[in-house]
């Protein structure tokens, strides 16, 4: 039987309800076939951390396209670039073969940015830009087929009737579904990537009372996402083989030879199970389970071999055999049978709600409309005619939608979330599908935290672990090298070893790639490894376990800040005489190469900072690094410039407004997506630094900046307002992010013109930026006083929000009506002083209690000294209903 020849057409009737579970994305027709993921993509996205697919549900024909987290060309054995393919010889790290030596363009830049000239760009790319090669690409694992052939509901011999089609990706159960009727008969199925079984499931069923016509048939078959391949260094295409029921797809990487293999065990209730060379027939079955798991022989790497040189011996390989490899994975589903599926599916239903169920966000909307629709009416210019309850849904529901990502696509043992999460189906994907660190992978974290989920940093902490083997060997050669004026007794290999200080710049793959990128203009980003680290500390600050933390996160945001301590520089004359400064220094992608930098003087404070606190709170005691950094902060030029000409937030210390010439002009920079100059008001805390007494400098700056932006910037924004306390402006910025970049799909979306007809592709910040952006306009905590609600938006008048968390490990619940807030419970993490503020406080004539006392406020904030798991409720005058925290 070929049923992939049949080219059946298919019938839509009926309005299937909306599904029971209100947190859901739900769609009344399949997704699209194309699997570009750009905005009109509408395919739903599961994953287990390591394993991804994306859901389309055909009815008669179906394919999941597959992602494996660790399938990427480049590194050793590679030799694909990102935009020179091949040949560019062997793999390096991205460093730059002769060793950078920038003294050069240090005695220009000392002179201020006035020096900045074509001869010194020209220095920089020769001396300071990375190398490209090897550095590779997240690929497309491929695709699972499913061809069915639906026996009922034929109007004629090449047309079928389907009613009341329902697909959904159901948050609250971290399920995806599709369900529709043929004739008498239900057909149900389910998709879910199981973290604690470590694979995927198709549950295909039939239900009907009419035994005889309502049984499932179809085929399996799979298709590779590469189409040519190389093991040991033999040329040879990916191969697909059958037996006993199940599917093998095994191969090794074009370009590196990676090896990586699938499997795809069918498994039916009742009916038969054919397998012929390439594909499984399933023929007249009550339900069938398809398991699928994949593995590639890629390892990270954390430690230099014994006198080994780097460039040698990190193979970032396991050293397996194609055997090894098969049958680990074969071992993995031997154990998973289709009688087991549902203890299969309870399993991950209980690892996953564990996490998800920990916050509850309402804002009072129906889930009536699909999402696809609800999409498009969703009015940003809103009269009486905006459908306000469907579009408080959506707004709580992408809120919703950022944690499931993260809980998808970053779980202990896995590498953290990429540009796409671990969702690609491209092998040339944009920017690679890469690890930004000028700010996308530090946006895909934010959330983490105030979202209940601190343990999903553990991916990231491990990774950068990973990047400290070759980060030492880029702080040493690519920043300390300025120094030798100053650090001459540094020995010439003391990057080989602990403590030596780490970072990395732009961008990096799975080969530890730390150089800068391969060009000046936006590779040389020397603070990305502090900045990153302040994602680290997030783990420490939301309450996470201090043991954890002091084995698995210290040691690499002690080398960040290290790193600062030997890489500053202290001119005697000129502009900056007497002051620590960053230089070569540059703000992330747009102004000249120059010293001191608003956002690289911002970064450096901050980790300075952060490495204090974490050695006062958990009593390290290390009394050099301590006097060091103390030292090194009392005499860092200052991070925060206000323009007496403009009174904005200056980018570039040395000048007053923005740099007008060498090839930037003010309005380039004006329009220019990111916001580097504020990236110590947030994340970071230097500009507002215990008051707000720069704020209007801040919203002049955002001001200037305007509202319209890519996907990723427009969360930063929503942050950035929320910390001004606009919640109107920020709620502007929720509207723009909706109206111009979300597919239908919800995924987040980059403006970019080449990858998709479109003009948009997905990058998974957004979602993220935008997830941390409401948690910053319902609670702030970085001034070390609990603001409940300091951004709230007029229009989100009433809604209740349980179980995010503050800065010091706390959990709250608040309910709020009318825009005012009604009742807060705070679950204290720790024993200690509470402060919590609320504009309703500085009202007069407000009753607040405390646990059923009246308390008074001060300045708008009531202050209470707390014990560890109590609760304490707080209720306004207003009428109280008490709400309880999911730890
Ligand atoms: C940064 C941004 C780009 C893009 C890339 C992945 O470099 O400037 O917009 O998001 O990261």
């Amino acid at each position: 039987m070929s049923f992939a020849d049949r080219n059946i057409a298919v019938k839509l009737i009926g309005n299937a309800l909306p599904p029971c579970n209100k947190f859901s994305l739900w769609y009344r027709q399949p997704a699209t076939t194309d699997t570009t993921l750009s905005k009109s993509n509408d395919a739903l996205p599961i994953g287990n951390g390591r394993l991804g697919a994306m859901v389309q549900g055909g009815i008669e024909f179906e394919r999941l396209q597959l992602n494996e987290e660790s399938l990427w060309s480049g590194g050793p054995g590679g030799e694909e670039s990102q935009y020179k393919r091949g040949n560019q010889g062997k793999y390096n790290f991205g460093f730059n073969s002769q060793n950078p030596d920038i003294d050069e363009i240090y005695q220009k830049l000392k002179q201020g940015a006035s020096e900045y000239s074509m001869t010194t760009q020209g220095v920089c790319e020769t001396w300071i830009q990375g190398n490209d090669g090897g550095y590779g690409n997240y690929k497309n694992f491929g695709y699972l087929e499913l061809n069915y052939m639906h026996k009922s509901g034929t109007l004629s011999a090449d047309e079928i009737e389907v009613k009341n089609y329902r697909r959904e990706l159901d948050l609250e159960d971290g399920v995806c579904r599709v369900r529709y009727d043929i004739g008498e008969t239900t057909y149900t199925r389910e998709y879910l990537a199981s973290y604690p079984d470590n694979a995927i499931a198709v549950h295909i069923s039939a239900n009907s009372e009419n035994a005889d016509t309502d049984k499932i048939n179809l085929v399996v078959s799979v298709t590779s996402g590469q189409s040519n391949g190389k093991i040991d260094n033999v040329l040879q295409v990916p191969k697909v083989s059958a037996q006993d029921g199940t599917i093998t797809l095994t191969g090794g990487l074009h370009d590196n030879g990676l090896l990586y293999v699938g499997v795809f065990k069918v498994d039916a209730v009742d009916g038969t199970i054919t397998t012929s060379e390439k594909t499984v027939t399933v023929t007249d079955a009550n339900s069938v389970t398809v398991y699928f798991t994949a593995t590639t022989d890629y390892k990270n790497e954390y430690t230099l071999p014994d006198g080994s040189e780097l460039f040698e011996l990190l193979t970032y390989r396991t050293g397996e055999s194609m055997d090894e490899l098969e049958s680990r994975v074969l071992d993995n589903v031997s154990t998973l049978t289709h009688e087991g599926y549902s203890e299969f599916a309870n399993r991950h239903r209980a690892d996953y709600s564990a996490l998800f169920r920990r916050v509850k966000f309402d804002l009072g909307g129906e889930n009536n409309m699909p999402t696809d629709i609800a999409l498009a009416d969703y009015g940003t210019d809103c009269n009486a005619d905006c459908d306000t309850s469907s579009m408080r849904m959506l707004e709580a529901l992408l809120y919703q939608y950022g944690r499931y990502l993260l809980i998808s696509s970053s779980r202990k043992g896995s590498l953290p979330a990429n540009l796409q999460g671990v969702w690609n189906s491209d092998n040339f994907p944009p920017w690679a599908s890469d690890y930004h660190t000028n700010i996308n992978l530090q946006m895909n974290y934010w959330a983490a935290g105030g979202g209940n989920m601190v343990e999903l940093i553990e991916p990231l902490a491990e990774y950068l672990k990973s990047l400290m083997v070759t980060g030492r060997y880029t702080a040493q050669k690519y920043c300390y090298a300025l120094n030798t004026l100053d650090n001459t007794d540094a020995p010439a290999d003391a990057w080989k070893h602990d403590g030596a200080g780490w970072t990395t710049h732009t961008s990096s793959n799975i080969f530890g790639f730390t150089a800068t990128g391969f060009a000046w203009y936006w590779g040389w980003a020397p603070t990305a490894g502090a900045w990153i680290s302040q994602n680290l500390y997030q783990y420490l600050q939301y309450g996470g376990d201090n043991n954890i933390f002091i084995r698995d996160y210290w040691p690499i945001i002690r080398e960040a800040a290290i790193m600062w301590t030997k890489a500053l520089y202290m001119p005697t004359d000129g502009f900056w005489a007497g002051k620590y400064v960053v230089v070569p220094s540059f703000s992330p992608e747009h102004g000249p190469l120059t010293v001191a930098t608003a956002s690289e003087q911002q970064l450096v404070w901050e980790i300075f900072k952060i490495a204090l606190d974490c050695m006062e709170q958990l009593d390290i005691d290390d009394s050099a690094l301590r006097a060091d950094i103390e030292d090194k902060l009392a005499k860092l030029y200052n991070p925060v410039n206000i323009s007496p000409v403009t009174g904005r937030i200056m980018e570039w210390t040395e000048s007053e407004d923005e740099f007008n010439s060498n090839g930037m002009s003010a309005d380039t920079a004006q329009g220019h997506r990111h916001l580097n100059h504020l990236v110590g008001f947030y994340p970071g805390t230097s500009i507002a630094n215990g008051d707000l007494s720069n704020l209007e400098a801040v919203k002049k700056t955002l001001e200037w900046k305007g509202d319209v932006a890519t996907g990723w910037s427009m969360g930063w924004k929503i942050n950035l307002w929320a910390r001004v306390g606009d919640g109107n402006r920020a709620y502007k910025l929720i509207q723009n992010l909706f109206d111009i970049n979300l597919a239908k799909n919800m995924f987040g979306l980059h403006v970019l013109q080449d990858y998709a007809e479109d003009g948009y592709y997905f990058q998974i910040d957004a979602n993220f930026g935008y997830t941390a952006g409401v948690q910053e306009m319902l609670l702030q905590s970085h001034l070390g006083i609990l603001d409940l609600l300091p951004a709230l938006p007029t229009v989100w008048e009433s809604g209740s929000i349980e179980g995010i968390r503050t800065i010091g490990g706390h959990t709250v619940a608040m309910e709020w009506t009318s825009g005012e807030l009604t009742s807060a419970t705070i679950t204290a993490f720790a024993d200690g002083d509470i402060r919590v503020r609320n504009e309703k406080f500085l009202r007069d004539g407000i009753d607040i209690k405390l646990n059923g006392m009246s308390v008074s406020a001060t300045n708008g904030i009531i202050s209470f000294v707390a014990k560890e798991n109590e609760r304490y409720i707080i209720v306004t005058s207003t009428a109280h209903h008490e709400l309880t925290c999911d730890q």
